[in-house]
């Protein structure tokens, strides 16, 4: 016995990740249901690669009665109006957006990172999935913060365009074109030219001059991973379709040497660690595409503190950042609430 499952969004990028995924891992699935906007109503959208068809229905009216889990990844102001109306009808809304991340009524989840803390999930029916350069991140930052205890943390990231749905990706290969024939680039989605460019501005100001994206990461880190962790972010957009890095620099409250950092990194949950210091030795974002895991190389020691490391991490964020962790949540969820058979 299986559980019937929606996916909200499913035209978009994570949309038809979530539906992959969830066929790739064989998510134990009575019935699925794609729902979009009225746009894509009637549209044919495949489960993953079975060569099953199925008809996108209209988010609309869509009666979430009788489903157990929606997968979310639809933007904001429309999961404002959905998501409280699919969790009221008893099915378990697992959500992309911002919208509920800081909520303290709902639990904020990595699984290899927070697990217990789904089991707050019952005050709204909604667990949040949290935004793409944080997932990755506390994936290699929690098995070292185990080990030696993280002070603090400085992070640049490296997001590629397709954080910015299709019309970011559109954007970046129309660019490119443009430039190989000798057209002229109008920046549209983004606010400079993306194309063999780099943008240091990703979602909005705030007043101290950082962004909303930069916020989100320190913010999420401290609810999923420990409140008194400090954290500085600069996220950075760059031409590349799929896959974010982050050079990351923590220092530690304990001693921790880069080999005991690797030893750990190589048996943590949900990480692959690439690091033969040598020309290649490491991963790069096309290599991680379509692939579940959270690559960390580059490991080694800071001399500037008493203890501290840098490293490289990459991961798909279409998939751990997005899509991959919204049907492991899922997973979570049924082993520890909702059993089936
Ligand atoms: C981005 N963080 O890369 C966003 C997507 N969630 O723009």
């Amino acid at each position: 016995m299986g559980y019937r499952v929606v996916v909200a969004g499913a035209t978009g990028n994570v949309g038809r990740e979530m539906l992959n995924i969830l066929a790739e891992r064989e998510f134990p699935i009575d019935e699925i249901a794609a729902v979009a906007s009225s746009r894509s109503q009637g549209t044919e959208i495949e489960f993953g690669e079975t060569g099953r068809m199925i008809k996108v229905q209209n988010l609309e009216n869509f009666d979430f009665a009788g489903w157990d889990i929606a997968l979310f990844a639809i933007g904001s102001t429309a999961t404002q109006v959905h998501a409280p109306r699919a969790a009221a009808a008893g099915c378990v809304v697992i959500d992309n957006s911002s919208l509920y991340r800081m909520d303290p009524d709902v639990p904020l989840i990595v699984p290899e990172v927070n697990p217990d803390a789904i089991d707050g999930y019952k005050a709204r029916n909604i667990i949040a999935n949290p935004n793409c350069s944080t997932a990755q991140m506390v994936v290699a930052l929690k098995p070292l913060h185990d080990a030696a205890k993280i002070k603090r943390v400085v992070v640049a990231t490296y997001q590629s365009v397709s954080g910015a749905g299709k019309e970011g990706m559109d954007e970046l290969f129309e660019q490119s074109r443009a430039i190989f024939v000798g057209d002229s680039v109008e920046p549209r989605k983004f606010t400079k030219q993306i194309a063999f460019n780099v943008i240091p501005h990703i979602d909005s100001f705030l007043d101290d001059g950082s962004t909303k994206e930069e916020w989100k990461m320190v913010a999420e880190t401290k609810k999923i991973l420990d409140p008194k962790i400090k954290l500085t972010a600069t996220c950075v957009r760059v031409p590349v379709f799929v896959g974010h890095s982050e050079a990351i620099n923590i220092e530690f409250e304990e001693e921790i040497s880069a080999k005991e950092a690797q030893d750990i990194l190589r048996e943590a949950p949900g990480v692959m660690l690439v690091d033969k210091r040598e020309n290649g030795g490491y991963v790069t974002p096309i290599e991680c595409v379509g692939d579940f895991a959270t690559f960390v190389s580059r490991v080694r020691e800071d001399p500037t503190v008493d203890s501290g490391l840098s490293l490289w991490c990459v991961s798909d964020n279409l998939r751990k950042g997005a899509a991959l962790n919204a049907v492991q949540i899922a997973e979570l969820l049924g082993r520890r609430h909702l059993k089936k058979g």
